[in-house]
């Protein structure tokens, strides 16, 4: 749909009004507000993740197009949608790198999961008392620091003491983390990407 691609380019260029305009308008002609975030808003920030990594983009281009990306989510708020599964994501205690994880939850939210999101510097405690006032079906963590991963290991471990694992599965990610970390703190999933991040939650979901 040719608005969903302006609102596309909007988001890269960091318009924000424009993304927002844009958006409002999707949804007054009735556009699904999944195709909105897939095609328009997700879609966008994937782009401008390709640009960083080629270093078309530095780190003001993604801050100003992430703040687009935020206005455009935020005309998105008490749209109906039959969601999927729920799912609580953060980043750890201790990080405040909140790009990754905003791209993974509006994949996400874009792939039909119900999404809460506690933003940064989230503490064990937080995600357990989140997951459980939500029933949700995944924790999600993001960590871009080597000195902030040992907090999901913390936080799989609370999850644990609250007798919570059978229901409710952890997804990890964020550069510094692997499969190799997932598989020693005994997570459930890890994607290196939003794309699998994506993936591997719908994986995660009771059959
Ligand atoms: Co910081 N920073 N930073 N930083 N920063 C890095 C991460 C760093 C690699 C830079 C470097 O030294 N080369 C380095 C970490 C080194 C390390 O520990 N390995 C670093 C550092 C050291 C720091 C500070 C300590 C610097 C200082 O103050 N001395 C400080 C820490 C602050 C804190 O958190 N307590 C700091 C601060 C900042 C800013 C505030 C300036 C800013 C963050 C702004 C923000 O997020 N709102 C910032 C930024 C922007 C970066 C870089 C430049 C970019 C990170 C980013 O947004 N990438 C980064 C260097 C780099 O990567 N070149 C760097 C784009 C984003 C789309 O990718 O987040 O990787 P990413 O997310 C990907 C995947 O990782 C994955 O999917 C996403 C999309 O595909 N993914 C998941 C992420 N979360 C996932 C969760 C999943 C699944 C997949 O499942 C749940």
């Amino acid at each position: 749909m040719a608005g969903l691609e302006e609102l596309k380019q909007a988001i890269i260029s960091g318009n924000r009004d424009r993304a927002k305009e844009l958006t409002k308008k999707a949804l007054d002609e009735g556009v699904e507000p999944r195709e909105i975030v897939v095609d328009g808003i997700a879609a966008a920030m994937e782009v401008v993740g390709e640009k960083f990594r080629a270093n078309e983009f530095f780190v003001p281009e993604l801050l100003i197009a992430q703040r687009a990306m935020k206005e455009a989510l935020s005309m998105m708020s008490g749209e109906a949608v039959d969601y999927i599964g729920t799912v609580v994501i953060g980043t750890v205690k201790g990080d405040l790198h909140d790009i990754g994880k905003n791209l993974v939850a509006a994949m996400l939210e874009g792939a039909g999961f119900k999404v809460v999101d506690l933003k940064v510097d989230v503490g064990p405690e937080d995600f357990v008392k989140a997951a459980q006032e939500n029933s949700a079906n995944i924790v999600a963590m993001s960590a871009l620091l080597t000195t902030t991963m040992g907090a999901m290991r913390e936080t799989v471990q609370a999850l644990d003491a609250a007798g919570m694992r059978d229901k409710t599965r952890v997804l990890i990610g964020g550069a510094p983390v692997t499969q190799g970390y997932a598989d020693e703190i005994k997570a459930d999933g890890y994607a290196p990407d939003a794309a699998s991040a994506v993936e591997q939650a719908k994986g995660l979901l009771p059959a």
